[in-house]
């Protein structure tokens, strides 16, 4: 057993950067001698992921789009996926969005659009392509799904609202679809990363005191880095952490055991 993924073949959703949690991941996932297919949701991400894909020297020239809101693009892009390589061994879902407005203030002022924006695209979506999953049989080798969470979805965090609902409601279908999943081999655990500077954190206007206040309190006193959460999800993904499934692994300098 090791934390070779050579030979193997993984979907990573949500690239948008190269300051992306998800290039964090696919760059471990490289170095681990996987294969990649990437997806992304707007028209807009496409040209930055062939970017930063080419930059990779192995192929990883499937670039599908796949906006999660929609089961039609969900069936095309993974049955896409089928015709090209027939068999893959993972997927990192790394893709959420809430409205801008309902971040802040008072989770109470939450609209039942908002909510079910946030649901739909940041929790959903993930049981939706598990589905995909296992009815195109992708996974015939057995497999693994890991998504992305925070600890605001199971703590009160300051702003965090609408997300911190989706996120809890993320974390409760990971273990549902582990529940259902491990009888074909397949594991699905989530990794609760400590806040980084991504496209995501844009526009938090006090980003950097949160930042400051895990360098300060938490018991690694630094912050976490997409490479932390990288290698963590090769890990995941190797056989190496075969008997792990329906877990919600922290990769936040410890910060989540602190009052
Ligand atoms: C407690 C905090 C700070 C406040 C909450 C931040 C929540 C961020 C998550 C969501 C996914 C961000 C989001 O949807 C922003 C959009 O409204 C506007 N942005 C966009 O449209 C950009 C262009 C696109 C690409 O973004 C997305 N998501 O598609 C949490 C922070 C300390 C940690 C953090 C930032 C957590 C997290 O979940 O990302």
């Amino acid at each position: 057993m090791n934390f070779s993924l050579q030979g193997k073949t993984y979907v990573v959703m949500g690239v948008a950067n190269k300051r992306s949690i998800a290039w964090g991941i696919a760059r471990s996932l490289h170095a681990a001698g996987a294969r990649l297919i990437f997806t992304y949701g707007r028209e807009r991400t496409e040209k930055s992921v062939k970017q930063l894909a080419e930059t990779l020297e192995t192929d990883n020239s499937i670039i599908l789009q796949c906006d999660v809101t929609s089961d039609e693009q969900i069936h095309t892009c993974f049955s896409k996926i089928k015709e090209e390589v027939g068999t893959i061994h993972g997927i990192a879902h790394c893709v959420a969005f809430a409205n801008k407005e309902e971040l802040s203030g008072e989770y109470l002022n939450v609209t039942r659009e908002g909510f079910l924006l946030a649901q739909n695209i940041s929790a959903y979506s993930l049981s939706a392509i598990a589905k995909e999953v296992k009815n195109l049989e992708l996974m015939a080798e057995g497999g693994s799904f890991i998504t992305l969470s925070y600890l605001g979805g199971e703590r009160v965090m300051t702003n965090y609202n609408v997300m911190g609902v989706a996120k809890a409601s993320l974390e409760a279908s990971v273990k549902y679809l582990a529940s259902n999943l491990g009888k074909y081999g397949i594991r699905v655990n989530s990794i609760s990363a400590g806040p980084i500077r991504t496209l995501s954190a844009k526009g938090v206007s006090d980003f950097n005191t949160i930042l400051k206040e895990v360098e300060e309190k938490s018991p690694l006193r630094r912050c976490t880095t997409p490479e932390e959460v990288g290698d963590t999800a090769v890990f995941l993904f190797s056989d190496m952490a075969r008997g792990i499934t329906g877990e919600n692994i922290h990769v936040d300098s410890g910060y989540h055991v602190i009052g």
